[in-house]
């Protein structure tokens, strides 16, 4: 058999996060493609791992002095089996091919698993908007689709947001495509409510995090009243995972950013949130800001070449990753386990290194991986692709009720595709295979494409 994971690191050395998601991916599949001898002759696994289409490109753009600035733009059309690519954009001066690469391989899974008909793709710049103002976001967000408007179409790849892309980014982005496509068409998702947007987007990833935790805990009689929750991050994902927690009833005493995080022992409640709602969305403030406002908290800057984040060693109950990649090493989830930890749901895309998932599994605790916990928001993309084609918009209730349903749907199928194959309770293998089984057979049906 070959070895795909040498197949790419000779390929693409340098991409660590693209293999660090293949590896996660195959040592979960290895039972399926026993079965299914097919899968090998027909070479998924090998189609899997090369995108359909990679896309890169200038980016030039002037700043507020009129000086020339000039970044890189991509997207990876990774995968269109199961419907056109479907994922967000990242705006982060970390985004290269590999980390893009790797979000658009987990994304394929994570849109199969969500019981909707989309492919999974990925894109974005390594661009900041830390620091620039509206005008300059905008002629870059202008400049950027100059080049992949023609790439995209609501039938062909809809893009999102993703890390420093919200809806700020989406509008601008939107303005161009429309002016240069002529047409008005759900193309982008994430828009704002009166012109295409859908109610709950902005909210589903955090809401989708905690009703999968929810349903994660009610496999052992248990429920998130009570429970004291960390989370880290605090833009889009990491706020309303907060909202949702303390609607069910959690104590969540921790926030974060890339310079340190926020322990508040009383708890976050939703007037505190409110309030860091508007320093992070408006003003676009720090996180530090919030010891200066509430007294109580304590803030610790977090040295990121350190050998563990301070954050994931409190004593709690649950622990919600929603900032970035490989923010939980092994010696974090030893922690976090060691502190009495009985539940990680992921808002964040491969949040936990493959050592640290390792200790999570070995120590029987409920692990929801990011792409089934997460998939809430892409869900909603995909509800508000089909009212954007239906020319109508559904009531909140109606778009939250689908989003609980999704991820009920998302849970059940993960711990019954675990249990299928002798791993009870393993959400690592039920969303693995249950995500790549859809995907592989659809792409067995068309041929060799
Ligand atoms: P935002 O840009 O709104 O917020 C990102 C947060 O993470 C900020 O607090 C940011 O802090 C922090 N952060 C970013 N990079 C780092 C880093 N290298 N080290 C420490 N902290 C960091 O992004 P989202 O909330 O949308 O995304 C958060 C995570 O959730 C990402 O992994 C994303 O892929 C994932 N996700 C997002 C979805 C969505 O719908 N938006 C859907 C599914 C998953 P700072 O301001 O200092 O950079
Ligand atoms: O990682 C993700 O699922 C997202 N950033 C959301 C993608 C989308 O198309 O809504």
């Amino acid at each position: 058999m070959p070895d795909i994971l040498q197949l790419v690191k000779n390929k693409d050395p340098q991409e660590r996060e693209f293999h660090q998601a293949i590896e996660e991916f195959l040592e979960s599949i290895e039972p399926v493609l026993e079965q299914n001898p097919e899968y090998r002759q027909a070479k998924i696994l090998e189609r899997l791992v090369e995108p359909e289409r990679v896309i890169m490109f200038r980016v030039p753009w002037l700043d507020d002095q009129g000086r020339v600035q000039i970044n890189r733009g991509f997207r990876v059309e990774m995968n269109s089996a199961i419907g056109p690519y479907k994922g967000g954009l990242r705006f982060h001066p970390s985004v290269n091919l590999g980390i893009l690469k790797f979000l658009a391989f987990e994304q394929v899974f994570k849109n199969s698993l969500t019981t909707l008909p989309m492919g999974g793709g990925k894109g974005g710049s390594d661009f900041d908007p830390k620091g620039k103002s509206d005008n300059e976001v905008m002629r870059f967000c202008q400049s950027y689709m100059c080049e992949l408007f023609r790439h995209i179409g609501s039938n062909t790849d809809i893009p999102a947001g993703d890390i420093g892309v919200g809806a700020r980014e989406i509008g601008y982005l939107f303005g161009m495509y429309k002016r240069l496509a002529n047409e008005f068409t759900g193309v982008l998702t994430g828009k704002s409510l009166n012109w295409g947007g859908s109610l709950i987007r902005p909210e589903a990833t955090g809401y989708g995090v905690v009703y999968f935790a929810s349903e994660m805990l009610s496999t052992r009689a248990n429920n998130l009243k009570d429970l004291v929750c960390l989370i880290s991050g605090s833009g889009n994902v990491a706020q309303f995972t907060t909202q949702k927690l303390i609607e069910f009833g959690a104590k969540v005493v921790t926030l974060s950013d890339s310079s340190g995080y926020i322990y508040d022992e009383k708890g976050i409640d939703h007037e505190k949130l409110a309030w860091l709602m508007k320093l992070k969305n408006v003003r676009r403030g720090r996180i530090k800001e919030y010891k200066d406002k509430y007294s109580d908290a304590v803030y610790t800057p977090v040295d990121l070449s350190l050998d563990h984040n301070p954050l994931w060693d409190h004593q709690a109950d649950c622990a919600f990753p929603c900032a970035t990649q490989n923010e939980i090493n092994k010696k974090d989830a030893e922690n976090l386990v060691k502190n009495g930890v009985i539940l990680v749901s992921e808002g964040a895309n491969m949040p936990t290194s493959l050592e640290g998932i390792d200790v999570f599994l070995d120590s029987g605790i409920l692990y929801g991986p990011g792409k089934a916990a997460n998939a809430g928001g892409v869900s909603v993309s995909g509800l508000e692709m089909t009212q954007n084609s239906m020319r109508l918009s559904w009531t909140r209730q109606e778009v939250d009720d689908r989003l609980k349903m999704i991820m009920q749907s998302i849970h059940r199928t993960c711990i019954e595709t675990a249990a299928q194959f002798g791993m009870p309770g393993n959400y690592v293998i039920g969303a693995n295979i249950a995500g790549f089984v859809k995907v592989a057979e659809a792409m067995l049906d068309q041929g060799v494409v």
